[in-house]
């Protein structure tokens, strides 16, 4: 092992073991429509034809922004989003009296009276109104290029290394290129269309609105504007103060002529058009919407408008590739194909495609960036990507696992700062769950339930038998921890997370109470719910698992911060009491504090094995519980919608089972419907079905955790890496630069047939020492600083 000056070198050689079967070639022909050949860029995602669906289209987004580029030839429809236009208007949620009844259900619950106690719930405890609001769609872009339906020759394509949305392709002997990005420096939504000879640009822009009474007016000849208000009544309730909302566009032209009227632009015979779009609502936080987008939106156009395209290109490119460029992988086989992306994915479940693989865990990093940037909201259950005005579950926040999900990725894949948005929604969160938290359980502190919109609900959604689930906040805190345990920034854990942790922890105190049904004198949470199984309980696992990880954090941050120490003693006895994991009848993990699991239950929820991932509370050195929560998962069986393959991919890399997890990844990686989960979209969006992000954002943490994990300590304290924990024989070969592990390290490695053959860990913080593991070995190594 060697240590140089700037950074921490260790370079393992290994004898190279009997061969395992390299990574088949992927290509494979297929009778072909064009004979357009991939795009130069390997990490792109490309086709052959437009988009017919939604679910076809191109995602572009900055983390306000966000659109679905489809690429028709003669009718272009760029289907757009703003991240704050929400049905509604502020709104405390929490039902007052709520508590008055906490005592009376906890008392069914206790004499076994399920349905009595979900009843009383139901008329007594729930959310006001029972259901939170939901995001919307806000216009399309419809972009006419008459007469290029005649193309020839043509592909659409998403690089992600530059994060642009390309189509090109010929008319006759012209040759078009439409590039289109959204970029986080200025704001907007630029689109270039070229030809490669003089004055062949021609061209009409107009916008199309799903909300009723949009106004369309043309602020001058080379301007759209649309200007509209959201429903201001709700199920015939009226609401005072609905969001207004306002989106303008400028087109600019070299060459050519311009005509407008209200609600068209028209260009003929340009050399090349330009289109800059922005989009704006009144919103300002959670309880102020006196925004005026009317104004926002001119004043985005003007500051694009003293931009040339290349500059305004060359501005988005260099920030997102700040962001993206920090980690390359190579998983063996080749990330580019012959194939265009929905003719790969037909073929994925028949072929070993590790370039697939590689192309999947990039895209999820790519559509982090697009779609969560400090300063904007979280990304939702569709990221920022929307087209309908009753999408799915609202397309809000459900943090029973998919909020949570969609952040899994980011700290070990180098994306700290994308985390930024739930962290100021938590801030908000904390203001409002201090109402619930009053109001329904008469404690302090702040209590999430199991759904948030933009206004910050935080009481029990929809019905008590899942709804009534207190543990949503306590998860988010895993990653205020997390952000810091990987940053190792000391201010942040004094400034940010510590106050949100801490308050979430003294729910818990107030809260948590000792089960009078027996003298073991364990602490439980009731009510509870293990999510969407066996209705509203005493002592679900997961909120054990959940409550003690919070408790631990705020211990330890706390002595690290030097402060609170009588709530430091508190918790730390209050956490010994909680009810412990416990193993049943079947050998599996107990999901309830009763043994009544059913081992052919396949349910897609994997609740109590939370304590495994993201928890940390049963590890391979827990050998018992390990085998038991193994057992748990292997009676859930390998199929699953995308969020739940995403998080058993997961579980099977912290089993330390490599060829397990690539089993489940496969089931993700394959076309929706037709593989054994409900795989992937032509463009790769995760079919839950419908399409959810989160299965995309648990497939790149799942592949991060195959290659490295560092939650576990030695008994000083230092973080263990452990290289290649779950690395399976269809990877033989590769290398990965720039995953990050707990305590602040960036990891190079490369590893041949099967075996790791070289890795370098760069720290930030000169001095910090780190185990590295692989296989049985452990070693100690110390940091001397990056340069
Ligand atoms: C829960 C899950 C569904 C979906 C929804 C948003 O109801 O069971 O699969 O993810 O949340």
């Amino acid at each position: 092992m060697k240590i140089n000056s700037s950074i921490l070198t260790v370079v393992v050689l290994l004898p190279v073991f009997a061969s395992i079967s390299v990574a088949q070639e992927t290509n494979v022909a297929v009778a072909e429509v064009s004979t357009v050949p991939a795009p130069d860029e390997p990490l792109s995602l490309w086709y052959r034809q437009p988009a017919k669906q939604w679910v076809e289209a191109l995602p572009i987004g900055n983390g306000r922004l966000g659109a679905m580029v489809f690429g028709g030839k003669n009718e272009e429809r760029i289907q757009f989003n703003e991240s704050t236009l929400w049905v509604g208007e502020p709104h405390d949620y929490s039902h007052e009296g709520a508590a008055n009844h906490l005592g009376a259900i906890r008392k069914y619950l206790f004499d076994g009276k399920q349905k009595e106690a979900e009843q009383l719930a139901m008329k007594e405890f729930m959310s006001v109104p029972l259901r939170q609001r939901s995001y919307q769609p806000f216009a399309d872009l419809w972009v006419d290029f008459p007469g290029h339906d005649r193309a020839t020759d043509y592909r659409r394509e998403l690089n992600l290394n530059e994060a642009i949305a390309r189509t090109t392709y010929k008319v006759g002997d012209v040759s078009y290129v439409r590039e289109i990005f959204a970029s986080a420096p200025d704001n907007v939504i630029v689109m270039r269309v070229s030809a490669d000879k003089p004055r062949k640009v021609s061209l009409g822009v107009r916008f199309y609105c799903p909300h009723p009474g949009t106004k369309l007016t043309s602020p001058s000849r080379s301007e759209l504007a649309l200007s509209g208000r959201m429903p201001d009544s709700i199920d015939g309730k009226p609401l005072t103060n609905p969001l207004k909302f306002n989106a303008g566009l400028q087109v600019y032209i070299n060459g050519g002529a311009l005509e407008s009227d209200e609600s068209h632009i028209k260009v003929t015979d340009a050399n090349t058009v330009m289109v800059i779009l922005t989009a704006a609502t009144s919103f300002k936080d959670f309880r102020d919407v006196s925004g005026d987008p009317a104004k926002t939106c001119p004043k985005i156009l003007r500051a694009a408008k003293a931009k040339s395209w290349s500059d305004l290109r060359a501005a988005h490119v260099e920030d997102y590739q700040k962001l993206f460029r920090r980690v390359s992988l190579d998983l063996g086989g080749s990330i580019k194909s012959s194939l265009p992306t929905d003719e790969r994915l037909k073929q994925a479940p028949k072929t070993n495609d590790p370039g697939l693989a590689t192309l999947v865990f990039q895209y999820g990093r790519y559509l982090l960036i697009a779609s969560s940037r400090p300063g904007g909201q979280p990304a939702n259950l569709q990221g920022i990507w929307n087209e309908s005005v009753k999408p799915p579950w609202d397309s809000k926040y459900t943090c029973n696992i998919n909020t949570e999900m969609n952040y899994w990725p980011a700290e070990v894949a180098n994306l700290g700062e994308c985390q930024m948005p739930l962290f100021d929604a938590m801030d908000e969160l904390v203001i409002s769950g201090r109402e619930t938290a009053k109001n329904h359980y008469n404690a302090r502190g702040w209590v999430l339930h199991h759904n948030f919109d933009l206004w910050r609900g935080t009481a029990p959604i929809n019905n008590s038998n899942h709804g009534i689930w207190v543990s949503g906040g306590a998860w988010l805190c895993q990653h205020l921890w997390w952000h810091y345990q990987y940053s190792g920034d000391r201010q942040f854990l004094k400034r940010r997370a510590y106050p949100v942790m801490k308050e979430a922890a003294l729910f818990f105190v107030d809260f948590l109470i000792e089960d009078p049904r027996n003298d073991k004198h364990w602490l439980i949470s009731t009510p509870g719910n293990s999510p969407e199984q066996g209705g509203l309980v005493a002592g679900p696992t997961m909120d054990h698992q959940i409550i003690r990880d919070l408790f631990s954090n705020v211990i330890e941050a706390s002595k690290i911060l030097d402060t609170d120490e009588e709530l430091r003693a508190k918790l730390t006895e209050m956490r010994g009491r909680i009810a412990p994991n416990q193993i049943g009848q079947h050998g599996q993990l107990q999901e309830w504090l009763e043994d009544k699991d059913e081992p052919d239950n396949k349910h897609r929820h994997v609740s109590h094995l939370w304590g495994v991932y993201p928890g940390q509370d049963i590890t391979w050195q827990t050998t018992n519980f390990f085998n038991a929560a193994r057992q748990s998962l292997i009676f859930r069986g390998d199929e699953a919608t995308g969020w739940s393959m995403g998080w058993k991919l997961n579980l099977w890399a912290r089993f330390l089972d490599g060829d397990h997890a690539h089993l489940i990844l496969g089931n993700l990686l394959s076309p929706s419907g037709q593989g054994k989960g409900s795989g992937l979209y032509p463009n790769l969006f995760d079919a839950h079905p419908p399409f959810q992000i989160d299965g995309n954002f648990g497939a790149t943490a799942g592949i991060a955790e195959m290659l490295v994990q560092s939650h576990l300590r030695d008994e000083k304290g230092n973080y263990v890496i452990h290289l290649l924990p779950a690395l399976p024989s269809a990877w033989p070969n590769g290398s990965v630069r720039g995953l990050r592990a707990r305590g602040g390290f960036e990891i190079e490695m490369s590893w041949k047939d099967g075996k790791l053959t070289a890795a370098k860990l760069r720290n930030a913080v000169p001095g910090r020492k780190a185990i590295l593991r692989y296989g049985e070995s452990e070693n100690e190594v110390t940091s001397a600083g990056m340069k």
